[in-house]
């Protein structure tokens, strides 16, 4: 064996050695999820035939050549008994193309499908894509939507920053040939579009993240909900707000839908994320909410504050401070695997249960938006607990 070919002998041996790498639960927690040890799917998770030549003569140092900076923000669904992510991958350029990693298990051995997903791009192109929300809908296709994002061209000239953000929209069969549908028509931008998987009144349904800019969510007021009639052709008409923001709450700045809500015999279980602004920039958090089956625009459970905020390593990334999620697995034996990114970096997953999760947003006390109303809330829960201690005695 040549040396260079023992150079890649060794780089494949180290990335089998990740890939394989054993996923344990993590100690403690609060009763509400488990989070796992290590992170499932980061940038050098990525096949190593898509990083370096492998061509003695091209690539005699065995030099990266395609950096692959980041993996994270994952859509999620089961397919063939299999856990798969279309996930969030970041090139070195800033670039995030979407491409399908899948595991027996749904916590460890995450591996990436040969090529990533070519996405077809003859609508509009733009300069970059990414937060897919797949949703297998009862019509019989699978939807990928996802922010397609522009540069700006109203903007002053020599401002390279100001962009815009417009839901995209393709589906597929198969996750490997997708067939794009014109970006969905709104009045203002849209990010975090996502579909829900049942007709409503015979029209698709789609929960929206109306937003005054770019960034600023400003009166957006918050996720709202609209009934499309053709997803070939989709615009929302009419929009209205479903779940609020509220001021000093960790939903104060925005907020958006995660994955599509899972459906239970008690409403729908719905998983969002949450921002505010600190002079440490924007911090983002998961919560959660449920909404009635009768009428999914009805808030039936809201419980206060977050589900999720990062901790330890997750604080800190490319976007440090971030937690987000655009994914989420409900097994038939009520398991649901939690697919969530940290700080704009990489992927974990954390595990519930359908019962669990309801319990969390039914008991859950409510925000009652005050100090006042928190203090409220802790006291009944000493007096009640102070009782159950002391009261036989
Ligand atoms: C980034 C997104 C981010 C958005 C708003 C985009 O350029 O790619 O990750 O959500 O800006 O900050
Ligand atoms: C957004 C999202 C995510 C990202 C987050 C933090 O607005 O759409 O893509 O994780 O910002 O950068």
């Amino acid at each position: 064996m040549t040396n260079f070919d023992k150079k890649i002998q060794y780089l494949l041996a180290e990335h089998e050695a990740l890939l394989s790498r054993p996923n344990v639960a993590a100690k403690g927690g609060n009763g509400i999820y488990t989070k796992y040890e290590n992170p499932i799917l980061t940038g050098a998770h990525t096949p190593v035939i898509w990083r370096y030549d492998l061509d003695e003569k091209t690539n005699p140092f065995l030099m990266e050549r395609i950096g692959m900076n980041a993996a994270f923000n994952s859509g999620a669904m089961k397919w063939n008994d299999k856990y798969l992510l279309v996930v969030r991958v970041e090139g070195t350029d800033r670039k995030s193309f979407f491409a399908v990693a899948e595991s027996p298990n749904g916590i460890d051995n995450f591996r990436f499908w040969d090529y990533p997903i070519t996405m077809p791009e003859d609508i509009i192109p733009a300069t970059n894509i990414y937060d897919m929300r797949l949703t297998a809908h009862e019509d019989g296709w699978i939807y990928g939507i996802f922010c397609a994002e522009r540069h700006d061209d109203n903007a002053p000239a020599g401002d390279l920053s100001s962009a815009t953000a417009t839901a995209a929209i393709a589906r597929t069969k198969d996750l490997k040939t997708w067939e794009r549908l014109p970006d969905l028509k709104t009045k203002s931008q849209q990010r975090n579009v996502v579909l829900h998987p049942e007709f409503v009144d015979g029209k698709y349904a789609l929960y929206t993240r109306p937003q005054d800019g770019f960034i600023d969510a400003g009166s957006g007021g918050g996720i709202g909900w609209a009934l499309v009639d053709d997803m070939t052709k989709a615009e929302v008409k009419e929009e209205k707000i479903i779940d609020q923001r509220f001021y000093h709450t960790i939903k104060e700045v925005k907020n958006g839908e995660g994955p599509h809500p899972i459906k239970t015999p008690e409403g729908w279980l719905h998983l969002a994320h949450g921002v505010r602004g600190c002079a440490a920039g924007l911090r983002y958090v998961l919560y959660m909410y449920m909404t009635s089956l009768e009428d999914p625009t009805k808030v039936i459970a809201s419980p206060s504050g977050h589900f999720m905020a990062p901790e330890g390593e997750e604080r800190i990334g490319d976007v440090s401070n971030v937690l987000f999620t655009n994914g989420w697995i409900a097994d038939e034996d009520g398991t649901v695997y939690i697919y969530y990114a940290s700080s704009d970096t990489r992927m974990h997953v954390a595990t519930s249960t359908i019962a669990q999760l309801i319990d969390y947003c039914k008991n859950t006390p409510q925000d009652k938006l005050t100090t006042g109303g928190s203090v409220e809330t802790l006291n009944e829960l000493i007096t009640k607990n102070l009782k159950l201690i002391n009261g036989n005695s």
